[in-house]
């Protein structure tokens, strides 16, 4: 009977409780020129920095008791390598593949094999602008897609990720 009961996951008296796995991160990826951010066309992009948007999804991601792995890179392998990463390592995936958004095959590809909730994400809305903006690689591997609202983008994508996972584990 106490095997059975060991079994069923219930503990024996005095017994200590196993520490919880920890949950794995949140990944966040950030392309090409995202660095600049703040300091050039903040008509475009807004006046916060990467760094500022870094510490307020860290905060936003804590209140769903969610870790957060921020990156940035101006590198199409680097991301692709990141997202293989993600693969193993992460719970969901926000993502501003930046320009490569438009051009990257290689990127579809590594979100093709990642078997995880993504968010896309870009500051500005770039169904408002360039005509060569007007296709992404990354949508139609997006679980959703969040543009034209700044840095707030990049909170409401935690809160849907966050609320993704919760679902997915209720
Ligand atoms: O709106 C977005 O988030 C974009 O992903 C930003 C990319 C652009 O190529 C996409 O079409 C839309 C560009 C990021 C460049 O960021 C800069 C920031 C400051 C100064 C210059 C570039």
């Amino acid at each position: 009977m106490a095997a059975l009961a060991q079994y069923n996951g219930q503990r024996k008296p005095g017994e200590r409780e196993k520490p919880l796995a920890k949950a794995r991160p949140i990944y966040v990826l950030n392309g090409p020129n995202l660095n600049l951010l703040g300091l050039r066309e903040p008509e475009i992009y807004g006046r916060t920095r990467l760094s500022d948007i870094e510490a307020a999804v860290v905060a936003r991601a804590a209140t769903h008791k969610l870790d957060v792995t921020f990156r940035q890179s101006n590198h199409e392998g680097m991301l692709v390598d990141w997202i293989q990463e993600a693969r193993n390592e992460a719970s969901g995936l926000i993502l501003n593949a930046g320009a490569f958004t438009h051009t990257s095959v290689a990127i579809h590809d590594a979100l093709r094999a990642l078997d995880r909730p993504v968010i896309e994400v870009h500051l500005s809305n770039p169904y408002a602008r360039e005509s060569f903006r007007h296709h992404s690689y990354v949508s139609p591997i997006a679980t959703g897609v969040i543009c034209g609202l700044k840095e707030q983008g990049y909170l409401l994508a935690v809160d849907a990720l966050a609320k993704l996972l919760k679902d997915a584990n209720a």
